[in-house]
């Protein structure tokens, strides 16, 4: 008797697809083609420890960090897939300066933010690390995208969604109809849904930040985390400080345990006045994916995250999400 498997992501998606009958089926399929990228990042990744893949490249990103051999690999196999699958008309990634455009006659009425392997500094020690990607509608007329196509709010993302690479290799996406989980089955190549309809933990014990900045905070973080310290969680233990270092990680552990991530603005870096994430392809997705889920992200002055105005490509945020009774207690030192 064949064991069943369950539900692949292409049967989810096609699934939703037909719950929208104006669908043309092109979301479907740059979803599928996004799918094959992270398939086959999740290969080579797994194989690192292995290859002689490890190590520096020798180049610098635009961010000015020191570019991974794996970081190159993730991004050239996701503009690969993305430049002629015919959905996209414009792309912006997290290791490219400018906009990306697609092989001409291959136009198509979405665009795709992504950083292609976020929390790459941890590749040689084998913590989880993971692809982010958010989708738009085009705005603008004509053939080849422009920026403004990629400068939207996240409040009017189409699908937004992370795949990590892990203890196992999962795809977490939401397109708008709350958020599922699915995970990669190596021996068959294929996402199984392992996580139907994810939905965040109102409450948690659990807080992540950097805590070796706490002499470079502003005084709402700090007045924030000590509070949180001074706190007995429902009267039974204190908070749990879980910070690992790759967004990915950390953010995945609090959609499916519960818990708080602050990467807040602070007086460290004076060339990063908005702290570290960026918005487009970081916090936007993560914002869509966690609010679908239940919970709530939003700036450490108190705005909503899915309601700022980008104004340019890299351009980065302050970042408070997770477990929504845990943002508004945020908010109450985080509100301006
Ligand atoms: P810090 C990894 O380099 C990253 O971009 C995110 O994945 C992670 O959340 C953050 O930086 C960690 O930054 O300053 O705490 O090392």
């Amino acid at each position: 008797m064949a064991k069943r498997k369950g539900i692949t992501v292409s049967r989810q998606l096609m699934d939703s697809q037909m719950l929208h009958p104006e669908a043309t089926g092109e979301l479907t399929g740059l979803l599928n083609e996004l799918i094959v990228a992270g398939k086959i990042i999740s290969a080579e990744v797994n194989m690192a420890g292995l290859a002689d893949i490890l190590g520096q490249s020798g180049k610098t990103n635009i961010q000015g960090e020191e570019v991974q051999k794996l970081d190159e690999f993730a991004n050239q196999t996701i503009k690969r897939r993305m430049e002629q699958c015919g959905y996209i008309c414009v792309m912006g990634s997290e290791e490219d300066d400018d906009i990306i455009g697609v092989l001409d006659g291959y136009e198509g009425k979405y665009t795709v933010a992504f950083d292609p392997l976020d929390g790459s500094s941890n590749i040689d020690v084998n913590v989880s690390i993971g692809t982010i990607f958010a989708i738009h509608k085009r705005k603008s007329k004509g053939k080849q995208g422009v920026r403004e196509d990629l400068l939207q709010k996240g409040r009017d993302l189409i699908a937004a969604g992370y795949i990590i690479y892990g203890s196992s290799t999962m795809l977490v996406y939401t397109t708008g109809d709350g958020v599922h989980g699915f995970t990669l089955d190596p021996s068959v190549g294929e996402f199984f849904l392992s996580h139907p309809d994810i939905t965040i933990p109102e409450r948690s014990k659990y807080y992540s930040v950097n805590e070796a900045y706490e002499k470079y905070w502003h005084d709402n973080t700090r007045n924030y985390i000590e509070h949180l310290k001074e706190l007995d969680y429902r009267g039974e233990r204190c908070y749990s400080l879980r910070y690992i270092g790759s967004l990915v990680a950390d953010f995945h552990r609090n959609l499916i345990k519960g818990g708080v991530f602050l990467y807040a603005r602070d007086k460290k870096s004076t060339d990063k006045p908005d702290g570290k994430l960026r918005l487009l392809y970081e916090a936007s997705p993560l914002a869509m994916v966690v609010e679908q889920a239940g919970g709530m992200a939003i700036t450490d002055d108190g705005r909503r995250i899915l309601d700022i105005e980008p104004t340019d490509l890299h351009q980065r945020v302050p970042l408070i999400l997770g477990s929504r009774e845990e943002v508004e207690l945020a908010l109450q030192y985080f509100a301006d």
